[in-house]
């Protein structure tokens, strides 16, 4: 029985009616009695509504179907985050931890009839507060003091792209659980690659232990588990592979207690046959870091994901996999959860299992210090036992990482006041007690102790010829982004730049007078310090002055696109000594100018569109150097790639200057220059290059584009670009062509939202150019809607 219906009282506000999940700021919302605390300034008005507690009453029946069964549990899957429970009048516990699941028995609590269960939310911010006078520990600036004395997502309380809203609530279900016996708990299930041959090992863990007959099934095998386990051979293993590089073949795998010819518990999973580890072998430079599936080395190609909302109840499982499946359109076959959230959905994980998204799980800990007291201690290890074992067979699941950025954080941050030493602390935290609980509860996830670590030990976690790196002298360190291409990572796991959201996503925060990237609205909605300057300073290098908001928007995210593109085809170049590419960052929690390539409402930036290219399988990427133009290509899949590379030497206008085709063989899992091209004559001011890839049959795969000096110094004429609709089976293709080279063609539409098979194109040719518009909108509306910008525009 799920308990749904709620009540919230919060001040003078009492038993507004909710349905779980539900937190304060969503009934609060929901209800009228607060506005949109993403809209303007209000961020800054509601942050103070989290210094009074809030609770919630639920009244439920309980008859004898539940009564009279020998177990009656209540289980919490998810409670934000200090909160006194009390059945029926009587205090049942007092939580801390959003992080865990609770499980109470409640068989002697309960009534016949009618029951009350009530939550008592203590405010978050008070505790901070109190915490932060006992004992003060190094937390990210942008966070509120104290707050991670509390196991409680960090990001709820402020980071440098998320509104300080520490919520409370309930944000997963509350479960009233009754049953005879025994119940299955979770399984264990370690493979056993040999020979091509897959055994699994399953271990059947029972809440009660009561030693009831339990069974194993898998492949159409029904296998009694002795001494808990059970050994099963598959038959013709399908292997499980990352997108790119093979299928997904998932086996259900389910575990039942018997009794008396009867199931009477049964849990269901579904698994993926591989083996998955990282190497960190060393090797000439220092050490790889790198994932191998099914023994193959991949280069892993995605993003850092952040929570989805501040308002959690608001996430649902569509959404999720909507987020995802953006993630799939532009080629990721990675994803980074980030260390400040709370640990996500189940959905979240299956959908990745399903399609191929390998996981780097962090422990939710993120730029600030543990202060190990034995409280923390044992809600870490009540935390980290909870979801090792909830996450562990999941195939995606890649690496277990214990934090994010503190090994560094602390070599910086050093001792605080107090007795103990934060060194010490962090080792046990990080060198101990997490890679203990991961070898007790899943042994085959390679566990990492920080990002970015060399391996641990305070042993030069920034180091670049070991381990993952964050790379941040770009942005952070306000240094042109083409220092990217002057080093060479094992595995860049965090590197950004940020860029404006879609007007549209502005819209839904700013009134039209407060369109101007210095007004207060707009400032609260960039939360990195100096964030807007550094936009300006970066796109002074590049663009010419923005003309209106709506064109600074354009330029900042042309400029977010151009260099992360610029660092990802110089880490793909270097395969093999790099094997990771993991911008910082995917998504958005709210509606803000951040480092996303996807914003809060799901509207893609130029970067999402330039990421489809970048990290797709087979990729080409320029390197103007010493006066000639090499052309590499990247081949990131199991087979050879033929085809061929078309070069072309062009002015502003679009005359061919000089034109050149060169076959080319790529090995698979390798990258390779390919070509060399030296123009004999050129205008470094007035020409540009532009290279287009084929495969063997002739088929386009990509353009790339290069000019010799700056977009803000090339002459730009005004582009005439054509744009046909037609309504097609499975959405509306668009045909653009331009008369004049005309450079990021952004297609946006005015009051619809569509996701496009490419956008922000270069278009160097008179030649059509097709896109296709996955939406239900008609060809006719969409041309109506339509809104075209180009570079050409941004000086205009
Ligand atoms: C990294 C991340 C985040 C942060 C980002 C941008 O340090 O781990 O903490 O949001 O940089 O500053």
């Amino acid at each position: 029985m799920i308990l749904n219906n709620w009540k919230m009282t919060y001040r003078d506000h009492s038993e507004i009616p909710c349905t779980a999940p539900c937190s304060m700021y969503s009934v609060l919302y929901e209800n009228g009695i607060i506005d949109d605390p993403f809209y303007g300034l209000n961020e800054q008005k509601y942050t103070s509504l989290s210094d009074y507690g809030c609770s919630f009453t639920c009244n439920f029946d309980a008859d004898d179907a539940i009564l009279t069964k020998d177990y009656i549990e209540l289980i919490f899957y998810g409670i934000d985050t200090i909160c006194d429970i009390t059945l029926n009048g009587k205090l049942l516990a007092s939580t801390k931890n959003m992080h865990r699941t609770y499980v109470y028995d409640i068989k002697d609590k309960l009534s016949k009839g009618a029951n009350i269960l009530k939550l008592d939310f203590k405010s978050p911010t008070k505790y901070f507060e109190a915490m932060n006078k006992r004992h003060h520990i190094y937390t990210n600036l942008d966070t509120i003091k104290g707050a991670a004395h509390l196991r409680k997502a960090l990001y709820m309380s402020g980071w440098d792209w998320g509104p300080m809203l520490p919520d409370m609530g309930i944000f997963r279900p509350v479960e009233i659980r009754a049953y005879d016996c025994d119940r299955i708990d979770n399984m264990q299930i370690l493979q056993h690659h040999e020979d091509g041959e897959v055994t699994l090992e399953v271990t059947v863990n029972t809440r009660r232990n009561a030693g009831c007959d339990t069974y194993v099934q898998c492949d159409g095998k029904r296998i009694k588990a002795e001494n808990s386990k059970a050994m099963i051979k598959i038959d013709n293993p399908k292997l499980w592979w990352v997108r790119g590089y093979g299928e997904q073949p998932l086996y259900d795998i389910s575990a039942e207690i018997e009794v008396n010819g009867n199931t009477i518990s049964h849990l269901k999973q579904r698994i993926g046959l591989r083996t998955l580890d990282v190497s960190i072998e060393p090797d000439d430079l220092g050490s790889e870091f790198c994932f191998v599936i099914n023994g193959v080395k991949i280069f892993a190609m995605g993003a850092n994901y952040v929570p989805q909302d501040n308002l959690l109840s608001r996430i649902s499982p569509e959404r999720t996999r909507k987020l995802i499946d953006a993630a799939i359109d532009a080629n990721f076959n990675c994803l980074r959860i980030w260390g400040g959230q709370y640990y996500p959905e189940d959905e979240l994980y299956d959908y990745c299992d399903e399609k191929g998204v390998l996981v780097w799980e962090d422990f939710m800990i993120a730029c600030a210090n543990v202060w190990l007291t034995d409280e923390i201690r044992a809600e870490l290890t009540a935390e980290l036992t909870d979801n090792i074992i909830r996450l562990r067979n999941h195939p995606s699941l890649g690496i277990f990482c214990g934090n994010n950025e503190m090994e560094q954080g602390v070599l910086l941050w050093k001792a605080v006041k107090g007795s103990r030493l934060v060194e010490n602390d962090y080792i046990e935290c990080y060198e101990h007690l997490m890679p203990e609980l991961c070898g007790k509860y899943a042994p085959q996830t390679f566990y990492w102790p920080s990002s970015p670590s060399s391996g641990g030990g305070f042993d030069d976690p920034t180091s670049m010829l070991r381990g993952d790196s964050h790379y941040w002298d770009v942005w952070h360190g306000g240094i042109p982004f083409t220092e990217y291409r002057k080093h060479t990572f094992r595995f860049c796991s965090e590197y950004g730049f940020e860029a404006y959201p879609s007007i549209k996503t502005i819209n839904s925060f700013c009134a039209e007078e407060d369109k101007n990237c210095f007004s207060r609205v707009m400032e609260n909605h960039q939360k990195c310090k100096s964030g807007n300057a550094k936009i300006l300073t970066y796109l002074a290098d590049t663009y010419l002055y923005p003309t209106t908001f709506e064109k600074l928007v354009y330029a900042s995210q042309m400029l977010q696109a151009d260099a992360i593109k610029y660092g990802v085809e110089h880490f793909r170049r270097q395969r093999g000594i790099c094997m990771g590419s993991i911008y910082w960052q995917f998504n958005d929690c709210w509606p803000v100018c951040s480092w996303s390539s996807v914003d809060y409402y799901g509207r893609y930036k130029a970067l999402h569109y330039a990421a489809k290219k970048f990290y797709s399988p087979v990729a080409m990427g320029l390197f103007y150097e010493n006066g000639k133009l090499t052309v590499n290509v990247s081949n990131e899949t199991m087979e050879d790639f033929e085809g061929s590379v078309c070069y072309t030497l062009a002015d502003n206008e679009n005359n061919v200057l000089e034109t050149k085709s060169v076959d080319i063989t790529i090995d698979k899992l390798e990258s390779a220059d390919c070509a060399v091209f030296k123009p004999k004559t050129w205008d470094e001011y007035s020409n540009y290059i532009y290279v287009d890839l084929f495969d063997k049959d002739g088929s386009f795969i990509m353009r790339q584009t290069q000019l010799f000096v700056a977009p803000k110094h090339f002459p730009w004429k005004k582009p005439d670009i054509k744009a046909e609709f037609n309504n097609v089976a499975d959405g509306v293709e668009l045909i653009i062509s331009s008369d004049v080279f005309a450079k990021g063609v952004c297609i946006d539409f005015e009051n619809c939202d569509c996701i496009m098979s490419d956008n922000y194109v270069d278009l160097t040719n008179a030649e059509p150019y097709r896109i296709h518009i996955n939406t239900d909108y008609d060809a006719k509306r969409l041309e109506k809607e339509l809104k075209i910008m180009s570079v050409y525009d941004i000086g205009k």
